[in-house]
């Protein structure tokens, strides 16, 4: 082992590989912690883990009777949600990183972390956690290892990774043979919002994350890795890390397609990943697979359609809004064994939010006594991280090392107006650009105003580990000869009527959509050609048992061409921005529609 790290307290042998103890001792070096300790991720680990926080009172025991084995964390009120201009990019370019990103020269960003970092962790426990994103023994997984001196984090991380002996092993394995795990540095700091920052170096395979003990800025795995870096590796190595649900629609023939939805932030991805078919769906032997909320990694099999794998094994899901009537898997799944993150909770010490139920609260997020002066009870963006294992719904072969095929890829948004429910592209060049002319309004899933309408390509504004018109080129590149890719569509679930109600009832009811898609995929439904793509015409779509407004069946499935009209001046203008670099054939797809549309 590393002499540097014998001058700590270990309680383990650290690694067979060089590499990581050798990266382990210089931070320890640098960060100073009291111990250090490996992370096997055992079920003993992490009782002894869970007892601590409970005596420093960062995990408050909830009612065991109702919710056994469960625990709610209350971070600072300043730590609530992902910090998007706090997060950078690192190219030794600024244009690799492009206008889509912040961005920090290498050397600079290095300099002012190791600043940060140098001596943060005295008095406190340095962890190491091995991690793989995706099942340990499939070829589209891929390794990590976070060092953190948070305890909440290790325990997140032990339920959203496969953390742990198994995945140290890959790691030594593929090591030894010359592969290389992501190097992610965490440190909760002061939790001061002034000395927090989230830094990527992907040529580097590098995360350091400084400040935040919160979801994607602190379980590194996550958002850093699995998207930022990853999506870097993916158009080197010809495959594709997206923020998209994946879900498994089986019909009453028994025929599964799997459908990868990309959606922003709090914008519907774990709801339709554990979607309840409505009852004339269930009775006639419709079933959904839940093989991911959150994170899809897909490359070309040899057959030429698209494979996907969920590289997580856990949800981090938005907790208000979850009711038995919304997702009722995923209330079946954090019954027991969940950490809440922010929510309030009840008189006798149940976990409370919003849209859950009637009941009034007793202390809100905060831990003060409820009162709605203060504000909604539970945070907009608490959370609850719960293994994969305990849906109802999850798939057996979310765990096949092989991923599944894809045959629909989906993108949406929340678009008060002029979006129908759902339209199909023509083809694959002009469903890369319905995707990377997605607009959406804000959500609390980062800090910033809430509701304010902007472009979020393929959902992967605050993800993208490169610059969006590279990106771009990187998914038309897919539409090669031989390749059997998937029909791409558009949804909007959060249109609103006069009343400033939505007026499609969403939730279980997209699976109606959702239908249609796998119709059109199999040549087997009738559209309406519009310059935008296609759209179903009202009978195709089923809508039995609905009762929707007048004004619903009209503007759902309405194609405003003026409205249009105005939305491609600014795609065009949104596309401008990324300049020279932007895909000559996205340009001129944009080009053909918005003369289609003036004419
Ligand atoms: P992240 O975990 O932040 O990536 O979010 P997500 O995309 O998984 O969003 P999630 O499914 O947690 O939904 C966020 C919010 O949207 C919740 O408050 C849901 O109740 C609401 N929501 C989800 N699906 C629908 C829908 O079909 N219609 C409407 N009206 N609201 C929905
Ligand atoms: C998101 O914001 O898209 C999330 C939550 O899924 S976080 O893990 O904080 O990124
Ligand atoms: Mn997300």
């Amino acid at each position: 082992m590393n002499a540097a790290v014998d001058l700590f307290k270990t309680d383990s042998q650290g690694s067979r590989l060089e590499a990581l103890n050798a990266w382990v001792a210089e931070v320890a070096a640098l960060t100073q912690p009291d111990r250090i300790h490996w992370c096997d991720g055992s079920d003993t680990e992490n009782a002894a883990l869970v007892r601590q926080m409970q005596a420093d009172g960062s995990l408050l025991p909830l009612n065991a009777d109702t919710h056994p084995n469960s625990w709610l964390h209350r971070s600072s009120p300043s730590d609530v949600a992902r910090v998007e201009h706090l997060t950078f990019v690192c190219t030794p370019q600024q244009e690799d990183a492009g206008p889509n990103n912040h961005w920090m020269a290498p050397a600079e960003a290095h300099a002012k972390m190791d600043a940060l970092f140098a001596g943060c962790m005295r008095g406190r426990t340095l962890y190491v956690v091995p991690y793989c994103m995706g099942p340990i023994d499939s070829p589209l997984a891929r390794c990590g290892v976070e060092i953190t001196d948070s305890p909440y984090v290790v325990a997140n991380m032990r339920i959203m990774t496969r953390m742990g002996a198994a995945a140290l092993a890959r790691i030594e394995r593929e090591g030894e043979a010359g592969g290389a795990f992501v190097k992610g540095l965490h440190s909760i700091g002061e939790l001061d919002p002034d000395r927090r920052f989230i830094m990527h170096f992907p040529g580097e395979l590098t995360i350091k994350s400084y400040g935040s003990g919160y979801g994607g800025n602190a379980l590194l795995g996550k958002k850093c890795h699995a998207l930022r870096i990853a999506s870097h590796q993916a158009r080197s190595e010809g495959w594709l890390a997206e923020h998209m649900l994946i879900v498994g629609i089986e019909n009453p023939q028994g025929e599964t397609h799997y459908i990868a939805a990309a959606f922003p932030s709090a914008c519907g991805k774990t709801n339709l990943a554990m979607l309840i078919p409505p009852e004339g769906y269930r009775q006639a032997g419709w079933k959904v697979w839940t093989i991911g909320d959150d994170i899809c990694w897909m490359r070309p099999g040899a057959d030429g359609r698209l494979y996907a794998i969920n590289p997580e094994a856990g949800f981090f899901g938005v907790a208000p809004g979850t009711s038995q009537k919304s997702n009722p898997n995923a209330l079946a799944s954090i019954g027991r064994d969940t950490i809440f993150t922010n929510v309030a909770v009840t008189e006798d010490n149940q976990p409370w939010w919003e849209g859950l139920d009637k009941r009034t609260p007793k202390r809100d997020w905060q831990g003060r006594s409820f009162d709605p002066v203060n504000g909604p009870a539970a945070h907009p963006n608490s959370r609850f991280t719960v293994s994969a294992r305990q849906c109802p719904s999850y798939s057996p072969r979310a765990e096949d090392p092989q991923g599944v095929p894809i045959s629909a890829i989906v993108f949406g948004g929340r678009r008060a107006s002029l979006v129908p429910l759902v339209f199909e592209a023509r083809d694959w060049t002009h469903g890369v650009l319905v995707g990377a002319a997605m607009g959406s309004e804000t959500t609390a899933a980062a800090t910033g105003a809430v509701g304010v309408m902007r472009r979020d390509p393929m959902a992967m504004k605050p993800f993208c580990g490169y610059n969006f018109a590279d990106y771009f080129a990187h998914w038309l590149s897919f539409d090669q000869a031989g390749a059997k890719l998937p029909k791409i569509f558009h949804v909007n679930w959060f249109r609103k009527g006069d009343d400033g109600q939505f007026l499609w009832p969403g939730f279980g009811d997209n699976l109606r959509v959702l239908e249609w898609m796998i119709k059109r995929v199999k040549g087997q439904a009738e559209a309406v050609e519009t310059p935008i793509g296609y759209l179903p015409d009202a009978d195709t779509l089923n809508l039995q048992d609905l009762s929707l407004s007048d004004e619903a069946r009209v503007k759902l499935f309405w194609f405003d061409q003026e409205g249009w009209r105005a939305e491609f001046d600014g795609i065009g203008q949104f596309l401008a921005e990324f300049g020279a670099r932007t895909p000559q054939a996205l340009k001129d797809e944009q080009r053909r529609i918005a003369a289609l549309l003036a004419g």
